[in-house]
């Protein structure tokens, strides 16, 4: 059992592959932090702005109760310096993250879980769009 796990994403259009990330992060250790992607930092990843603004998607994150804290993630490149800062013992990601993040194995653990099969915030916006 872990104490502190820290989790980072974007979690635009909020759905259950989130909760289900979110959820087994926290049941891997004490207490949950989550590192949520600002808007700029999404533009400079994905190319385009998220649905709902930073602010608003803090909000949902801090609300599940899973979560114990929520911070804005600036840049991808400084999880070192989070990590220390929360004194995470467990960094978690999905697996489409797989192998991106070992760099970090000095400082904590770092696990990536299977994604939920069958949905993501493309296919929902798609499906909305149809
Ligand atoms: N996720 C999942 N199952 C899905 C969709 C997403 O388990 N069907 C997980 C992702 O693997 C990720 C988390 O939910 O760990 C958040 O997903 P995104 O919002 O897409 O996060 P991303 O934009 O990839 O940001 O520093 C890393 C980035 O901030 C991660």
């Amino acid at each position: 059992m872990y104490k502190t796990v820290i989790t980072f994403g974007t979690f635009d259009v909020f759905h259950v592959g989130h909760l289900k990330i979110l959820e087994r992060a926290r049941n891997l250790g004490t207490s949950l932090v989550v590192g949520v992607s600002t808007d700029a930092l999404n533009y400079s990843k994905k190319g385009r702005y998220p649905v709902y603004q930073e602010e608003e998607r803090l909000e949902i994150i801090k609300a599940i109760r899973y979560v114990e804290y929520v911070f804005l993630e600036h840049s991808l490149e400084a999880k070192g310096e989070y990590i220390r800062q929360y004194e995470a013992d467990l960094l978690v990601m999905g697996d489409d993250w797989e192998g991106r993040f070992d760099q970090f194995s000095d400082l904590c653990e770092v696990m990536y879980l299977p994604r939920t099969p069958a949905i993501s915030t493309t296919a929902v916006i798609e499906k909305i769009r149809l």
